[in-house]
């Protein structure tokens, strides 16, 4: 397994040139002052520009003018004359050897490697060039800050620095794409189980097909794409983007309400340990669905299905649907009762569900 922090390009992944540029619309920056400034910081102290200049072997000139892109990043920052730089929330980064304790050893064996980004447009895309290079294997992505990360149907993901969890997995599967329904709605069972597991419980649900909400709101989505089918083999990138403390600054940022742990619970909870958690579970997951199907994961679902009884509208692209939400099947499609009582089946493909 390779773990790496620093930044490659994901066009020729073997070769490890590092970069500094644009390609192909993707920005790659590599500023490692910036994250150091961000790693003093991190301890949520007042630190003068003076001992930050001293640890990082820069004057305090050149520590105020990195401070001043914190704004850019979405990162919040104290700054009081007298006293220095302090970060009202605190940042905990991602450290390959603090999420690599929260993975079963068996998980670590099968990965080949778990590569952390400061930055990227979207992990998922970055996965996806390894699939075009032709890469064979599991792969993880995790970044610190997405400039274009991705929902569905070309919606933006909500990617701040520091904030929240950007992971993405790469996993080959010996199966045709069609047999792959319901996958969307495990990794969704993933992170209720991981989020359980921390005894974060109370108000969290599942809305069909890829939400995971605290009240209604939304909390982690799940973006799965599929490539490269060929005699019944296929390469999945599995995304998946959990709020753990969204910036204040981001609040006006999402068109729909949203949630994040910081507003859930008042326990500490670790970005490096609800990280490596997450990825053991959908590799185990993943190990189960490989075998078994969704069938295996449709009661998990039954217990935290936010939807089930309700009467909701399905929103397609030219037409709405009213009924009342009857679960899903064990292919994981939505079952819909609509005005003349009849059951329709419904795929994810298109369509989003209004309560
Ligand atoms: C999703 O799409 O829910 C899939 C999100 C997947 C994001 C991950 S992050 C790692 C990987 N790399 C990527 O580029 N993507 C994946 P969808 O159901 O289409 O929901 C998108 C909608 O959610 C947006 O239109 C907003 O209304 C809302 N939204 C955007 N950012 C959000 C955020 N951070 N938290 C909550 N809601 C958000």
């Amino acid at each position: 397994m390779y773990f790496s922090s620093t930044i490659y390009c994901p066009y020729c992944p073997y070769s490890f040139i590092k970069i500094c540029a644009i390609v192909n619309g993707i920005i790659y920056i590599v500023n490692k002052k910036l994250k150091n400034i961000i790693q003093h910081l991190s301890d949520g102290e007042f630190h003068s520009g003076a001992q930050l200049g001293k640890a990082l072997g820069i004057t305090r000139s050149a520590v105020w003018k990195l401070i001043r892109q914190f704004e850019g990043l979405d990162v919040e920052i104290q700054s009081v004359v007298g006293k220095g730089y302090r970060l009202p929330r605190q940042i905990e980064l991602l450290r390959a050897a603090k999420i690599k304790k929260y993975i079963d050893q068996q998980n670590i064996d099968i990965l080949k490697e778990m590569r952390i980004l400061d930055e990227v447009s979207s992990t998922n895309d970055y996965l996806a060039q390894y699939s075009s290079c032709g890469k064979n294997g599991i792969y993880v992505c995790l970044a610190e800050r997405q400039t274009g990360g991705r929902g569905r149907q070309g919606r933006k993901w909500l990617s701040p620095f520091g904030a929240n969890i950007y992971l993405s997995l790469l996993w080959p599967f010996f199966k045709d794409a069609g047999e792959l329904s319901g996958l969307s709605l495990m990794v969704a069972v993933s992170v209720i189980q991981v989020l359980r597991s921390l005894g974060i419980d109370k108000g969290i649900g599942l809305k069909w097909p890829n939400d995971v909400v605290w009240r209604n709101k939304k909390l982690a989505g799940v973006l799965i794409e599929v490539f490269g089918e060929a005699h019944g083999t296929c390469n999945t990138v599995i995304g998946v983007g959990l709020n753990i403390g969204m910036p204040k600054t981001c609040a006006k940022k999402i068109d729909r309400p949203w949630a994040d742990i910081t507003e859930i619970t008042d326990k500490k909870v670790s970005r490096n340990k609800i990280t490596g958690l997450l990825i053991n579970q959908i590799i185990n997951n993943l190990a189960i669905f490989q075998q078994d199907k969704f069938p295996a994961f449709l009661n998990l679902w039954k217990k935290s299905d936010i939807l089930r009884g309700k009467k909701i509208t399905i929103v397609m692209q030219n037409k709405r649907v009213n009924g009342i939400a009857r679960g899903i099947d064990k292919s994981g499609y939505f079952l819909l009762e609509d005005e003349k009582g009849q059951l329709k089946s419904y795929s994810a493909g298109e369509i989003s569900t209004r309560l």
